[in-house]
C-alpha cells in the first residue's frame, strides 16, 4: 500500500478520535435495579441510597441544578427523594420495597437538557443493610435516549458491600 494513503488513514483516525472523545455528555443520571437482590429474610428488592452527588469534568458539584425522582417511595422519613441530594450521606432515599418484582425500581436526575458529566459518587446507606444495594446499576442516558454510559451492576467485592462508589465517565 501507498505510504500516503496509510498516513491518510492514521490520521483520520486520530481526527475522529480527538471528535468523538471528550467529556460525556448527558441529561439523566438513573441508578436502577438490574437483578433481585431479595434477602434470605425482609425486603431486598428496593433502592436506598444516601446520597448521590454528580461532577462535572472541573469537579463542580452540580447536583442541584437536577430535578431528582424515584419510582415509588417508601413509608417515612426515608421516603423522601430529597434525602438522596441534600449533601448528608447519613440521609436516606428509599423506594417502596417489593419482595416479588425487581422491575421498575429508579432513581432518576434530570438535569433538564445534556450537561458535561465528570463523575458521579454513590453513597450506600451508612445505617443499615448495605447489601440491598446489590443489582442496582448506574447509567447515564442523553437527552435523545442513548446510553451514554452505563456502570457494572453493583455485586459484593470480596464478599461485602462497599459503602461508597466512584463512577469516572
Ligand atoms: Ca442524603
Amino acid at each position: 500500500m501507498n505510504p500516503l494513503i496509510i498516513v491518510v488513514i492514521i490520521v483520520i483516525v486520530l481526527i475522529v478520535w480527538f471528535v468523538t472523545s471528550g467529556p460525556k455528555k448527558g441529561r439523566y443520571v438513573i441508578l436502577e435495579r438490574v437483578a433481585d437482590s431479595k434477602q434470605p429474610t425482609g425486603d431486598g428488592n428496593t433502592l436506598s441510597i444516601g446520597e448521590i452527588v454528580v461532577y462535572d469534568p472541573a469537579g463542580k458539584n452540580i447536583t442541584k441544578q437536577a430535578k431528582a425522582t424515584m419510582s415509588t417511595a417508601y413509608g417515612g422519613s426515608y421516603g423522601v427523594i430529597g434525602n438522596a441530594v441534600d449533601g448528608n450521606i447519613n440521609t436516606v432515599s428509599h423506594t417502596a420495597s417489593n419482595v416479588t418484582n425487581f422491575a421498575n425500581i429508579w432513581l432518576n436526575l434530570d438535569f433538564g437538557s445534556d450537561v458535561e458529566i465528570g463523575r458521579v459518587e454513590v453513597y450506600n446507606r451508612q445505617d443499615a443493610v448495605p447489601d440491598r444495594i446489590n443489582g442496582i446499576r448506574l447509567r447515564v442516558k442523553n437527552d435523545a435516549g442513548a446510553d451514554v454510559y452505563v456502570a457494572p451492576t453493583i455485586a459484593h467485592e470480596n464478599g461485602k458491600t462497599p459503602l461508597k462508589f466512584e463512577y469516572k465517565l
